[in-house]
């Protein structure tokens, strides 16, 4: 049995799609909050005011998390709950609302899993320093960071501190798919760089409070393959894995960037404010772990013109047929060859085993946890019942990947599907499911869907009934 026993079966969501109650009980807004009321956004104009009202109902989310045997449960802090403006004043309904979550997880037997900043950054900074193109910034993370390990850390074990950079970071500063909604690259690498930074000094500050568990990251990763052996499609690929994958792990892994990568991306965009002391700290800032979200691979080759692509599209970085926004390759979606979702996301769990071991040659041998990996789609109800068969086939066949990493030596520490309830997909309102759990829009009543029955026996058997 490859699956240890101790292996963290799980499932996550995120505050801003999860929680709803979006100005309830003190919570300040956060740039979500507004940037889904600018007219055209959104899917629909769909926000997260309600989502899936978790924040109201979070006991009977919970309970229905330890009928299924759930081991750990990843979801993420609404900053301006805790801290309505970002910094300073403290609402403490909001310190109780997630107290009291992590309270119920535990008498339920489930490890919480934390994720500190899932893209809802309270607009109160990003009106006062520019958000995350201040570095600044990085301190009133880290102000939000020890607050979250003071109250919470006596009881939670398990910490991201930021999910996806590469995806709020290229959306909000290039294709201006998410807020604060730029079209500036160089802005994006800029603020890259004070992420890095802000991960950097929460990892201190957990460190120097004594906190006994582990922090990393979560990012996402769409390996890249060149799409045909020439040298044009080989060379374009280079730029793909630099950007996707060095970029953003190399800082968190290593406390360095990509030198060769950094100096081609300067001499087009400017120089960059990194100094000594940032490097230092970087260096310094070992993580745990590193999470994965992982959806699908890139097929790169090479772009028809080196042109810069300001194309404002709202897909994944490496979805398929967009040309990258330095102009350096295009991705290429071939459904003669490849399989692909409803929503055109290439399916290969292989590439899910692929990219665990090229961590591992780049890194070491680092714990890994997937921290989201799952099927997009428009569930069919037939008698009144969930039945996501296609759901179930996705993840099992992604679980077999799991299980040859782990005979292959990778030490993969869990599993966390995306996602735990149908919530609010960022682009794709509430018509694209994840969850193991269906909530009817009409009165957000909760139904356990047939991959629900499908986990709970995988989780009962840790694995053999895969
Ligand atoms: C990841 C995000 C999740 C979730 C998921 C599915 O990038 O971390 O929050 O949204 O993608 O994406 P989508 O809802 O766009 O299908």
């Amino acid at each position: 049995m490859a699956f240890p026993k101790n292996f963290l079966w799980g499932a996550a969501t995120a505050a801003y799609q999860v929680e709803g109650a979006w100005n309830q009980d003190g919570k300040g807004p956060s740039i979500w909050d507004n940037f889904v009321r600018i007219p055209g956004k959104t899917f629909e104009g769909t926000t997260g005011d309600v989502a899936a009202d978790h924040y109201n109902r979070y006991i009977e989310d919970v309970a229905l998390m330890g009928e299924m045997g759930l081991k750990s449960y990843r979801f993420s802090i609404s900053w301006a709950r805790l801290l309505p403006k970002g910094r300073g004043e403290i609402s403490e309904q909001g310190v109780e609302f997630y107290s009291n979550l992590i309270d119920e997880l535990i008498k339920h037997n489930i490890v919480p899993f934390i994720t500190l900043y899932h893209w809802d950054l309270p607009q109160g900074l990003q009106d006062d320093i520019g958000g995350w193109e201040s570095r600044e910034c990085s301190d009133a993370f880290e102000e939000y960071a020890r607050l979250c390990f003071e109250r919470f850390g006596d009881r939670v074990n398990h910490w991201i501190t930021f999910n996806e950079p590469i995806i709020f970071e290229m959306f909000g500063y290039v294709t201006g798919a998410h807020p604060p909604a730029k079209n500036n690259p160089f802005l994006m690498y800029q603020a890259s760089h004070y992420v890095n930074l802000a991960h950097a000094k929460a990892v201190m500050t957990y460190r120097e409070l004594g906190c006994k568990g582990n922090i990393g990251m979560s990012n996402v990763i769409n390996p890249a393959y060149p799409y045909t052996d020439s040298k044009e499609d080989r060379e374009a690929t280079w730029w793909a894995e630099s950007f996707i994958f060095h970029w953003y792990y190399d800082p968190v892994l290593k406390g360095e960037y990509p030198k060769e990568y950094l100096a081609k991306i300067e001499a087009r965009y400017g120089k960059l404010d990194i100094t000594h002391d940032d490097l230092r700290l970087l260096k310094q800032a070992k993580s745990d772990f590193i999470g994965i979200n992982y959806y699908q691979p890139t097929r790169i080759a090479a772009p028809d013109s080196k042109a810069d692509s300001n194309e404002k599209n709202n897909r994944s970085p490496g979805a398929a047929g967009d040309v990258s926004f330095c102009g350096n390759y295009k991705t290429v979606m071939d459904p003669l060859q490849f399989e692909y979702t409803k929503w055109q996301w290439e399916v290969c769990p292989d590439a899910l085993r692929d990219c665990m071991h090229r961590i591992k040659d780049r890194y070491g041998d680092i714990p890994i946890y997937i921290t989201e990996n799952g099927l997009g789609d428009e569930d069919p109800i037939v008698e009144g019942e969930v039945l996501d068969k296609a759901r179930i086939d996705f993840i099992r066949r992604h679980l077999i990947a799991c299980e040859q990493a782990l005979d292959e030596g990778i030490q993969l520490k869990g599993y966390y599907a995306w996602s735990w309830i149908d919530l609010l997909s960022w682009l794709n309102g509430y018509k694209k499911q994840y969850g193991f759990v269906y909530v009817d829009r009409s009165n957000l009543q909760r139904k356990k869907k047939q991959s629900y029955y499908w986990y709970e026996q995988v989780i009962a058997s840790n694995g053999e009934t895969i």
